[in-house]
C-alpha cells in the first residue's frame, strides 16, 4: 500500500505517470515491483534528453512569436459617403503578405490587352512592353509608392504615382526657391497615342505622400483613390478620394494615428498596420 501511495504522489506530480500506476494497482505484487523498475528506468530516461528534446526550434519560434506582440491592422470598410472603422484584428505571422508599397507588376496600359511590366527600382518607375523598357520615370521624381488601376474612371488602365518632384504650381512665382524644392504631389501615368506621358499632374500637398491604393471601395463599380498621408510620421492619417473630372475630392479621412504598410482587401475594405 506505500508502493501504492507512493506510486500515486508521482503520478500526482508528473502526470507522465498517470497511466501506469493505474495499470499497476490491479496488478501481482511481482510485476508491481517489476513493472515499477522498469518505470522508474524509464523516467531517468525521459529526464535524461527532456531538456534538449522537448522544445524544438520551431516550437521556440511559435512560443517568441506568441509571446511578442505583433503589430495590429486597423480596417476600414466605406460606403458612397463615408468611411467606418471595423474590428481591430491581429497581424498573425502566418498570414503574412507582400507590403502594401509597389514594387513589380502588370497591368495593360497601351489598351491592346496586353500586359505591360511596371517595376519600381529604388525610387524609379520602368515599364517593359513585349520585354523592352518603353519608358522611365524622369530622374527628377522620386517615386515612394505607385498604384495601377483606373484612377481618372475612363475605362482605360494608368498608374497613379505618388512621387516627389520639384517645380511650381499654378499661380506660383518664381524667385520663390519653390521650384527647386523637392514636394510630393500625385500623378497619373498613362498611355495615349502612341507615348506614354503625364496625363495628370497634381498640385504639391502640405502632407506628403506616403503609399497609395486604387481600388473600388463602396462598391460602385468606379475605382477611389486611396492615400496615406502625414508629415509627422506619428500623426498619419488615411484618406479616401474621388476622381470629379479634372481632379480628385475627398470623401472621407481618418483619425490620425502611427500608420504604415496601405493595403486593399478583395472585399474593398482599407487596411492599414498601426502600432
Ligand atoms: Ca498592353
Ligand atoms: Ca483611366
Ligand atoms: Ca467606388
Amino acid at each position: 500500500m506505500e508502493w501504492g501511495r507512493e506510486r500515486e504522489k508521482m503520478g500526482e506530480s508528473k502526470g507522465l505517470f498517470s497511466g501506469p500506476s493505474r495499470l499497476l494497482s490491479s496488478s501481482p505484487s511481482l510485476l508491481v515491483s517489476f513493472s515499477l523498475i522498469l518505470i522508474l528506468l524509464m523516467a531517468l530516461a525521459i529526464l535524461s534528453w527532456a531538456p534538449r528534446g522537448l522544445m524544438t526550434s520551431e516550437d521556440v519560434a511559435s512560443l517568441l512569436a506568441r509571446l511578442e506582440p505583433s503589430p495590429r491592422r486597423l480596417c476600414f470598410a466605406c460606403d458612397d459617403e463615408t468611411c467606418r472603422s471595423l474590428e481591430t484584428s491581429r497581424w498573425v505571422a502566418t498570414q503574412q503578405e507582400a507590403s502594401g508599397l509597389f514594387w513589380d507588376g502588370s497591368i495593360d496600359l497601351t489598351g491592346d490587352g496586353l500586359p505591360e511590366r511596371v517595376q519600381r527600382v529604388e525610387e524609379q518607375v520602368i515599364i517593359h512592353q513585349d520585354g523592352v523598357e518603353a519608358w522611365r520615370s524622369p530622374a527628377t521624381w522620386r517615386v515612394v509608392d505607385l498604384a495601377p488601376g483606373d484612377p481618372n474612371d475612363d475605362g482605360r488602365s494608368e498608374l497613379l504615382l505618388a512621387l516627389w518632384k520639384p517645380g511650381l504650381d499654378g499661380l506660383e512665382s518664381s524667385g520663390s526657391g519653390k521650384e527647386h524644392t523637392l514636394r510630393s504631389r500625385p500623378f497619373v501615368v498613362g498611355y495615349r497615342g502612341g507615348d506614354y506621358r503625364t496625363l495628370w499632374g497634381g498640385s504639391a500637398v502640405a502632407n506628403p505622400i506616403h503609399e497609395v491604393e486604387l481600388g473600388d471601395v463602396d462598391g460602385d463599380g468606379a475605382e477611389e483613390l486611396v492615400v496615406l498621408d502625414g508629415d509627422d510620421r506619428r500623426q498619419r492619417t488615411v484618406s479616401v478620394w474621388r476622381w470629379h473630372g479634372w481632379g480628385f475630392s475627398l470623401i472621407w479621412r481618418s483619425h490620425p494615428g502611427q500608420y504604415w504598410d496601405l493595403k486593399l482587401q478583395e472585399d474593398g475594405s482599407i487596411s492599414v498596420a498601426t502600432e
